[in-house]
């Protein structure tokens, strides 16, 4: 009843509801009303009540709750949207409900006590500071197409943050996105299929926003970074997530209508942080080091070694001259 009421209020921001009116059409007791107005309130939602007019909407505050209610009702990422306080991880909570979820389900986290990197690294996400969602996609493709998603996501996330903010941001190729050098959001794409079909994707996104230097710990400190770090001030998170799955319901419906990443590489050509210099990359054990020359669009890296031999890189560890550690 609450995201009801809420609800009204959006829809009629800076303007005046009357709270006999949003008793009739909920079927509740004007005393109810007050009680949902009040629990809002608490909440951080700034709503103006006067006497015979009723309430009207001022500001809402940064909870990710709502978010959703200001999505495209045509976005088919978004159309189911799991909002918790606080879960392990949300990749893992997406998995464990992703076969009784549609296509384009996104479960979004305040806090994950358990946040996940690649290869069972840790994930920092400190509560109510930043983007923690995962979207559920059951695409038909082939699973070895999966690991494409990660550029679909990437150049979502660069298009998000940077049609809300004037904000220097690169994708390092092919899952972080970074700000002056240093790591500001991390993806994660697993998927669960057979050999021939994708029963789904769960595709993880944490973006860090209004973090300050001091919440990163020391072994994480001098390579990740926020967007507030940047801009020097508190950022709405909605508006990012907004922009966020909005360019990826784009993008997501442009590759599977061609099966083609070829726009998509576009973007993530233009901000790439990899392309033109020197890469060192760990594939089984086996260090490579060279020159990234292009990004395919099957979305594979392309480099070229010291002999001059160019190499597809489809995965791996990619380490590139002047990003995080590698600098020496
Ligand atoms: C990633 O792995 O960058 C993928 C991160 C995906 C996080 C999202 S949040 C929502 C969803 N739910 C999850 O549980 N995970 C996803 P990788 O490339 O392996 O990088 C991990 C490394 O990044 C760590 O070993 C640290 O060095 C560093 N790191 C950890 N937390 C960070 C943070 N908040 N900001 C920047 N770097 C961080």
């Amino acid at each position: 009843m609450k995201e009801k009421i809420l609800k009204e209020l959006i829809e009629n921001k800076g303007n005046f509801i009357s709270g006999q009116e949003v008793s009739k059409r909920l079927h509740i007791t004007r005393a109810n009303v007050w009680k949902y107005i009040h629990k809002l309130k608490e909440e951080g939602y700034e709503i103006e009540s006067v006497t015979n007019k009723g309430y009207r909407l001022l500001a809402m505050p940064d909870s990710l709750d709502m978010v959703y209610l200001d999505f495209d009702k045509e976005w088919v990422i978004g159309k189911e949207y799991i909002y918790l306080e606080e879960v392990d991880s949300t990749n893992e909570y997406a998995k464990r409900v992703a076969s009784e979820k549609p296509d384009g389900t996104i479960v979004l986290a305040e806090n994950q006590y358990k946040g996940k990197g690649r290869l069972g690294r840790e994930w920092r996400s400190l509560s109510g500071t930043g983007i923690w969602m995962s979207l559920i996609l059951k695409p038909d493709i082939l699973p070895a197409d999966a690991i494409l998603i990660t550029q679909v996501a990437a150049a979502a996330v660069v298009k998000g943050i940077t049609s809300v903010l004037d904000c220097e941001v690169k994708i390092k190729w092919p899952n972080d996105v970074v700000i002056r050098n240093k790591k500001v959001c991390g993806i994660l794409t697993e998927f669960s299929g057979e050999i021939e079909s994708i029963n789904y994707i769960v595709v993880g996104i944490g973006i860090n926003v209004n973090q300050h230097s001091k919440d990163f710990p020391d072994e994480i400190r001098d390579k990740a970074t926020s967007i507030r770090e940047y801009m020097g001030k508190d950022i709405s998170r909605k508006r990012i997530v907004k922009e966020t799955v909005k360019y990826f319901n784009q993008y997501y419906l442009e590759f599977l209508k061609d099966q083609s990443l070829k726009g998509i590489i576009d973007i993530c050509k233009k901000y790439s942080a990899t392309l033109h210099k020197e890469v060192r990359i760990i594939q089984n054990g086996h260090e490579t080091i060279g020159r990234a020359v292009d990004l395919t669009d099957r979305g594979t890296l392309i480099v070229e070694d010291k002999k001059g031999a160019e190499i597809e890189i489809i995965s791996g560890e990619v380490s590139v001259r002047g990003l995080y550690h590698y600098t020496d």
